[in-house]
């Protein structure tokens, strides 16, 4: 965790609540195949910030739901994270060696079993969700199950990193940018606050929509903070290579805008994300810690 920023107790104590339910959810390592659970436990457990699991959570207090009820929907959605990490670092991606402060995860159990991992924490996740005692319909559940889905698929995270590995090289226009990155990182950060949400009192529409617009800046605002990191961090501060970007020749925030009117962006983006969040008043104080949290981080 950062340092530099203040985490509220309240996210650290959630950070520990969706670690141990990860624990619980994942096979254990002597469970056989052991070579599979162990790479599928290396790449979840004990590193990561949990941003996704904490938006789950302070939707969820949006909405009044209870956390053992939203444990599913954290755990979904960062398994679908974990997987997503795992394969984005392999030799046909990114071919990434350093992850999460230690060696990415082909690097650890081999190249196969990684791509096994992430194929297995994927469906895990829906396993996960498809489980979860929602307070709601068949109906409801089913469409919780769905929403990952998409978030997930070609119309969403994987979506994104395609767009991305078609444009390495190219020359982007900002709203060309945006668009991949909606789907690369902002998908499964929105699935992740609508499925918090999900778990508490169905939102109205109005409501609904004020969640979707704090979702799309926070999902932009944390895109835009990790170009601006990928120039300014180092891989000690951030535990992965830094200046990959660059390197591969990848459009990013700064390259379009440069680094201080990037910087500006952030700071744009996080009073639209406090401004979309008004009308909920005291109920919205996680999102809205949160908000400053992706704003300020510096890993
Ligand atoms: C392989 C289908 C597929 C998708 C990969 C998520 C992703 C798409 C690629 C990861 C590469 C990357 C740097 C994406 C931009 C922002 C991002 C998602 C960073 C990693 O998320 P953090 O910072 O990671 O929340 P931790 O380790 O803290 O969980």
């Amino acid at each position: 965790m950062n340092p530099d920023v203040a985490w509220p107790i309240w996210s650290r104590e959630r950070a520990q609540r969706v670690e141990s339910a990860l624990d619980r959810a994942l096979p254990a390592a002597d469970e056989s195949p052991q070579p599979l659970h162990a790479a599928m436990r290396y790449a979840v457990l004990g590193s990561g910030k949990r941003v996704r699991a904490l938006l789950a959570y302070a939707a969820g207090e949006l909405a009044g739901a209870d956390p053992g009820v939203v444990d599913h929907a954290a755990v979904a959605v960062e398994l679908i994270h974990a997987y997503s990490l795992i394969h984005d670092d392999l030799p046909c991606m990114d071919d990434d060696v350093l992850r999460r402060g230690k060696p990415t995860c082909h690097v650890a159990h081999g190249e196969a079993m990684a791509l096994l991992a992430g194929d297995a924490l994927q469906t895990l996740a829906f396993e996960v969700l498809a489980k979860a005692p929602l307070p709601h319909t068949q109906t409801q559940a089913r469409a919780q199950i769905a929403l990952l889905a998409t978030a997930a698929g070609s119309r969403g995270m994987a979506g994104g990193q395609a767009l991305d590995l078609s444009h390495v090289g190219d020359a982007l226009s900002l709203s060309e940018l945006e668009r991949m990155h909606a789907l690369k990182t902002g998908a499964l950060i929105q699935a992740a606050l609508r499925l918090g949400a999900g778990c508490g009192r169905m939102l109205d529409r109005t409501e609904s929509d004020a969640l979707d617009r704090y979702a799309a800046a926070v999902g932009l605002g944390f895109q835009v903070v990790d170009d601006v990191l990928d120039v300014e961090g180092t891989a000690q501060s951030l535990g992965k290579t830094a200046g990959k970007d660059a390197m591969q020749g990848k459009p990013t925030y700064v390259s379009l805008l440069g680094l201080s009117p990037a910087k500006e962006r952030v700071a744009e983006l996080r009073d639209e994300a406090h401004t979309s969040l008004f009308a909920f008043g005291a109920r919205a104080r996680r999102l809205n810690e949160l908000a400053d949290w992706i704003a300020l981080r510096k890993n």
